[in-house]
């Protein structure tokens, strides 16, 4: 998703600079995008996020258990004013982030772009989708949206940006950890007659804890929003599921994790998607 944004606002004529752990061998690089059987090279500039420039926007796409860390590599070049957008999955990481950045404006947005990696710095824009970008601190709608919107994305201020990420949150908590654990694909979900009713007991307790906590709209649509999605992403691999087969971390603390602790502090109960957010960490063990 970084290297589709990068492109997209690159092509629009905004100055991206990808931030990289290591450092490149160049600084001029090329993002290679794919999309409608057409093959594209972007320029973008490339740097260590250690040896940054100073920073007017920063963009984060790493994964949900990277946002900090990578964050606090570009914490000194960050001026107080300079906006965060967090393009991470899962939730419950805005706390740690406060605590590096207590007074940087922080916006997070969700989307249903659809993109995938084919290569280091080489993508495939699968789908086009929509962008929701908003404050989870009420903040207001900034002038930089402006350069979204005139990008190739369709991208829309939310103001209830939380609701939108729980919604997100929900989908991923009944597909990520089941398609982990089972080795399958997305459509597995809808076609074997045990994992069909995993799904609708995960969905029962994630609209009982929707609804606790206040978002009703997830807990009416939960049901049937997971059974489009798994319908429309049936030949997907979950990111959990890859990154399980790739040895990485997971996202499971801020996915499942955080519906767990949202769960106890709402007083519910979810026995099954604890039973899997367990069962998903003693994968990485
Ligand atoms: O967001 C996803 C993910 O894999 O993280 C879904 C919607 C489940 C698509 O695979």
């Amino acid at each position: 998703m970084g290297c589709l944004f990068a492109s997209q606002l690159a092509i629009s004529g905004c100055g991206v600079t990808l931030l990289l752990r290591t450092a490149p061998e160049d600084s001029a690089g090329t993002i290679v995008l794919e999309h409608d059987g057409a093959s594209k090279q972007i320029p973008v500039n490339l740097c260590q996020a250690s040896q940054a420039a100073a920073i007017s926007h920063l963009l984060v796409t790493t994964k949900a258990q990277n946002v900090v860390a990578a964050i606090d590599s570009v914490a000194p070049r960050l001026e107080k004013d300079v906006p965060i957008l967090l393009a991470t999955n899962g939730m419950g990481y805005l706390d740690s982030v406060r605590n590096v950045l207590p007074d940087n404006p922080v916006y997070c947005c969700t989307s249903t772009e659809g993109a995938y990696r084919l290569g280091p710095l080489h993508i495939c824009h699968a789908g086009r989708g929509k962008t929701y970008i908003g404050s989870p601190e009420s903040g207001t709608q900034p002038q930089w949206l402006e350069d979204w919107q005139q990008s190739c994305l369709d991208a829309q201020w939310e103001t209830r940006i939380n609701h939108a990420l729980w919604h997100k949150l929900a989908i991923n908590c009944a597909i990520n950890p089941l398609t982990a654990l089972h080795g399958c694909l997305n459509g597995e979900l809808a076609r074997d007659q045990a994992l069909i009713g995993e799904v609708s007991r995960l969905c029962d307790e994630i609209a009982d804890v929707s609804l606790a906590a206040g978002f009703s709209n997830t807990a009416n649509t939960v049901h049937s929003d997971v059974a489009a999605v798994i319908a429309g992403t049936a030949d997907n691999r979950s990111s959990m599921l890859q990154d399980v087969t790739a040895g990485r971390d997971t996202e499971i603390e801020y996915i499942t994790g955080h519906l767990l602790r949202t769960a106890q502090s709402v007083g519910r109960e979810t026995p099954l998607n604890r039973q899997l957010f367990e069962k998903v960490i003693a994968l990485g063990q």
